[in-house]
């Protein structure tokens, strides 16, 4: 191994401690009233919860690694630049869910992705309510807590369990596509379409094999960063909704267990187009 090699395993080791970290601040937070704000549109919600622990976890790994690059929800909705470069950079979603967590449903996480060259090297995700933590490092395998987890096989999608998710852009332009394309799954038949309101657990839910597929519209670059690495080390396929490779800031993707079963979803659903994650340059910091 060489030297840098190395050292991203040890980079990995932090994000597990801080991702634990985070994710007991979070399921604690969970007791306690929470204070609610709006972001974007009513439904786009936000606690000083996502902001303590974006701040927890940025502030404990630039301490170990100040010369890395932080992107993070909370800090990019403060402003901060989301452009991804060469320099290694941690993308970070502090509470994945916040929905979830505002109503005490149990499907919230903490997400840790890391990238070097532009390439996702490994991802640590957190179940905050069940201490499940899922882990992959790029040519190392994917982990469910530290047991080896594997993608589905399935290829038919009349025998496929689908996940999807709706953001917090509800205008009838985007409720229409998004409910023709329920709509088309249902009439496949698939067995099922499931929404959890966490992007990064039903991604997770693909690489252990639980679900065939997922998509979405409108996510951002913290939501796949983390569970791309897990997928794709799980045996996984995580590719855009066109067909063509995973572009991190697209607001788009599609992720299952095989090529078949990510290029049913390619041909027959329709996209709702959002601004890229990249598109506003922000403020340099
Ligand atoms: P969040 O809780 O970190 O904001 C709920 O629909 C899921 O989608 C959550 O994982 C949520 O992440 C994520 N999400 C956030 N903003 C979104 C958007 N604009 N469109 C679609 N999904 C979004
Ligand atoms: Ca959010
Ligand atoms: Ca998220
Ligand atoms: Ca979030």
């Amino acid at each position: 191994t060489s030297v840098s090699d190395k050292s991203w395993g040890e980079c990995l080791s932090v994000a597990v401690e801080v991702a634990r970290r985070a994710g007991k601040v979070v399921q604690e937070a969970v007791k306690h009233e929470k204070s609610v704000s709006s972001k974007s549109t009513p439904t786009d919600l936000v606690t000083e919860t996502d902001q303590q622990v974006e701040e927890l976890i940025i502030s404990t790994l630039r301490e170990r690694f100040p010369s890395h690059r932080y992107i993070g929800e909370e800090s990019s909705a403060a402003g901060e630049k989301c452009i991804l470069t060469d320099n290694p950079t941690w993308i970070i979603d502090p509470i994945d869910g916040t929905c979830n967590f505002v109503h005490s449903f149990p499907m919230v996480a903490v997400s840790i992705g890391f990238a070097v060259k532009k390439e996702l090297e490994f991802g640590v995700i957190y179940h905050c309510f069940d201490g499940t933590l899922y882990t992959a490092r790029k040519g190392h395998g994917a982990f469910c807590n530290g047991a080896r987890i594997q993608v589905s096989k399935e290829k038919d999608v009349s025998k496929a369990l689908i996940l999807t998710e709706i953001g917090a852009k509800r205008d009838p332009a985007t409720l229409n596509i998004f409910s023709g394309n329920i709509m088309k799954l249902l009439s496949a038949p698939a067995h099922g379409v499931r929404i959890i309101g966490s992007s990064t657990l039903a991604l997770c839910l693909i690489a252990t094999g639980a679900a065939e597929a997922y998509y979405q519209f409108g996510l951002h670059c913290w939501d796949i960063a983390a569970a791309a690495v897990i997928i794709r080390e799980a045996g996984g396929v995580v590719i855009d909704t066109s067909g063509g490779p995973l572009d991190l800031m697209s607001r788009r993707v599609v992720a299952a267990g095989t090529l078949e079963m990510a290029n049913y979803i390619v041909q027959n659903l329709e996209s709702i187009s959002y601004e890229r994650d990249d598109s506003d340059p922000g403020v340099q910091k």
